[in-house]
């Protein structure tokens, strides 16, 4: 497509400010004139061609877009008699460069770049006019039948609209209007409007109305429109648009929706903190400050704020932009309540909510992709538990004890409140591994056996493990262990104060059980720690002595030397349904030590929802056997009722069909 700019006039109603210069030289802001502004809309829509025809200071005309040095190739035809004809005869002059489809506009106008967007996205030809702008007395109208424009003049009144004399003309409708231009200027017609030969057409050349409103689009044709347009533009330039972004990669798709917002005014970018991003897709691999950082560097945004939560009213209400910026993939799906939120603080003040269609291009797909793939890498997976802790102030885990439940732990969501709730986190259980092998939880599965199942977990999942290592066992071999864990990409292992056979917690007292001395442990501690590579890999103390019935002093006591030894965080441990002695303990460690992250295993006192506990000060909830819980009964009732009914049929109906358990698999890794 080429522009074609007409530039011939004399622009004597300008007084003065055309002296020197044609009209379009004019000022219209500090930085820019009427053609400048033009050139680079037109240059932003993609075109690099422009046609323009001169007349009157000519050579001052030329001399002006040189000195622009624009990406843009000009081919300037002069008008001989510009002073005795009308732009017709200048479009004439040029006809010969108009071999393709045409941007045509008047070299007075002033649009602002939604309406130029809208004219050359338009799927055919078109001029612009306005349904709620009212009639001109002497500028034009058009004469809009059907949604198409079949007239246009300055003294057509009825079914008309205000007009501009900005069209988008595609090759074959304008072929049949410039053939008539020639008939005109060829047979003496040179002091009418081009549109005068538009007019004998009949409706041959298709131009649909294309209705801007109340966008500016406006023609300069004294001092008292320049005054105008200049105020609008000021008015539109000081425009505000606010985006929010969650990713962690910058791809080409967010560019160009970065792009069409700046078109739209000064773009402010709100950066999603971690915790919120966290909270509805996965951690991010690049952390908030750095995410601030990428987008300070996109040339042309104006300003990168935080955005704390998904919900955009506190930030809404800050910066008050006139225009928010979405793609349109929220309009249905799970982020509905937050789009309904901002469209109605934007009503609150007059804002507005502009979308564009969502990009689904397959390599946005693959590059997201590749970034999933690289979260399940052991040096990216193991680092993540402590930037989780550290944005979120809770993290939640789920056991898993094979690839399957792991899937599950992984891909289970639930859609609340415009965020997607999951877990952060896996529990590799000593408990569920060793009860899903058939043996008792006594230590009995060894360490090798307990790294493969992490290794079926890790091969299929991307989060976070924390790893149940029971008591550690000897100092000398925990070493090995921890290293271990670190190798398999494990973000934590928790080791309770236990020494000989070890029984499992949620027998307390019934069995015998010894809680080791608190110099030994912390040496084990101490040895871990030492022996530990990486710097992001937490060893927890967990403290059994609420379970052994050793008392709050002995649990807090324990506490405070487990940490000072070195640990990372706390497990404080109890099987009682009343939460209090937990409670008790929280407010009593947490008065001393404020950092030190506590751990629960709320299986026995589970009335308290995460956030209660986030509260008190608690930083890792974990569900520690939930899923092996659910399906031991589950497959118990299948295979009686089975034996029941010697066969299979009146099973069917709790089962799920093995297509929809296969979804969980992923293809390839
Ligand atoms: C486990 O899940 O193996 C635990 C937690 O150690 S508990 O069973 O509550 O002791
Ligand atoms: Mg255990």
């Amino acid at each position: 497509m080429k522009a074609l700019i007409l530039n011939s006039g004399l622009g004597s109603r300008m007084g003065v400010l055309t002296s020197e210069h044609p009209k379009c030289m004019t000022e219209i802001s500090h930085h820019e004139t009427i053609l400048s502004r033009q050139l680079r809309l037109v240059m932003d829509a993609g075109i690099d061609e422009v046609v323009i025809t001169t007349g009157y200071c000519d050579g001052v005309l030329v001399d002006y877009c040189q000195s622009l040095d624009l990406p843009l190739h000009f081919t300037f035809v002069k008008n001989p008699v510009y002073d005795q004809t009308n732009y017709i005869y200048s479009i004439y002059c040029a006809r010969e460069y108009l071999d393709d489809d045409i941007l045509l506009m008047h070299g007075d106008l002033v649009f602002e770049q939604e309406v130029l967007d809208r004219a050359v996205a338009f799927p055919g030809s078109c001029m612009t006019v306005s349904s709620t702008l009212p009639l001109p007395e002497k500028d034009f109208k058009a004469v809009v039948k059907d949604g198409f424009v079949t007239k246009v003049g300055i003294e057509f009144y009825n079914e008309a609209m205000e007009a501009q004399a900005l069209y988008k003309l595609q090759k074959e409708d304008w072929k049949v209007w410039l053939n008539k231009i020639s008939e005109f200027c060829e047979t003496g017609r040179t002091k009418v409007y081009a549109e005068n030969a538009l007019n004998e057409l009949d409706g041959a050349a298709n131009i649909h109305a294309l209705d801007v409103g109340n966008l500016l689009c406006s023609e300069v044709d004294n001092p008292e429109d320049l005054a105008v347009v200049s105020a609008r533009l000021k008015e539109i330039e000081s425009r505000t648009v606010y985006m929010c972004f969650a990713s962690d990669i910058i791809h080409g798709g967010h560019i160009a929706i970065i792009k069409k917002a700046q078109k739209l005014g000064r773009l402010i970018i709100g950066v999603l903190s971690d915790e919120a991003v966290a909270s509805y897709k996965r951690m991010p691999l690049v952390p908030e400050s750095e995410r601030r950082v990428m987008f300070e560097n996109i040339a042309g945004v104006y300003k990168v704020v935080d955005q704390k939560k998904l919900s955009y009213k506190e930030n809404l209400e800050k910066y008050r932009p006139d225009i928010v910026v979405h793609g349109d993939d929220w309009v249905t799906g799970f982020q509905r309540p937050i789009r309904d939120e901002v469209v109605s603080v934007l009503a609150s003040y007059g804002g507005k909510l502009v979308e564009y269609p969502y990009s689904s291009d397959p390599k946005y797909a693959e590059i997201d992709a590749r970034t999933r793939a690289d979260l399940a890498m052991p040096d990216i997976r193991r680092g993540r538990l402590k930037r989780m802790l550290d944005a979120k102030g809770l993290v939640t885990a789920m056991e898993a004890h094979d690839g399957l439940t792991g899937l599950i732990v992984e891909k289970t969501v639930v859609y609340q409140d415009g965020g997607a709730h999951q877990f952060d986190a896996m529990w590799v259980s000593s408990l569920c591994d060793s009860t899903a092998k058939g043996k008792p939880d006594i230590e009995l599965v060894d360490m090798t056996s307990r790294f493969r199942t992490i290794e079926d977990i890790t091969e299929v999942t991307t989060k976070p493990i924390i790893f149940d290592g029971d008591t550690g066992g000897k100092t000398e071999h925990f070493v090995y262990t921890v290293r271990s864990l670190e190798r398999l990409g494990v973000s934590m292992v928790i080791i309770e104060d236990k020494t000989g056979l070890k029984k499992n917690s949620l027998f307390g007292t019934e069995v015998v059980q010894t809680q080791d001395s608190i110099e030994n442990f912390s040496a084990k501690i101490r040895a871990g720690k030492k022996a530990q590579r990486t710097k992001e890999f937490m060893i927890c103390a967990r403290i059994e002595s609420l379970i052994l019935e050793q008392g709050m002093e002995d649990a807090l006591t324990r506490a405070f030397a487990f940490v000072e030894a070195g640990a990372d965080a706390i497990m404080i441990h109890s099987r009682k349904k009343d939460p209090s002695e937990i409670e008790e303990f929280i407010e009593k460690f947490r008065a001393k030590d404020k950092a030190t992250p506590i751990v629960l295993v709320p299986t026995s006192f589970n009335s308290v929802t995460e956030e209660e506990w986030k509260e008190r000060g608690a930083n890792i909830i974990i569900y520690a056997n939930q899923l092996m819980r659910a399906e031991v009964p589950a497959m118990q009732k299948a295979a009686e009722t089975i034996l029941e009914h010697h066969r299979a049929e009146e099973c069917d109906a709790m089962l799920m069909p093995f297509k929809d358990i296969i979804r969980l698999i992923p293809e390839e890794m």
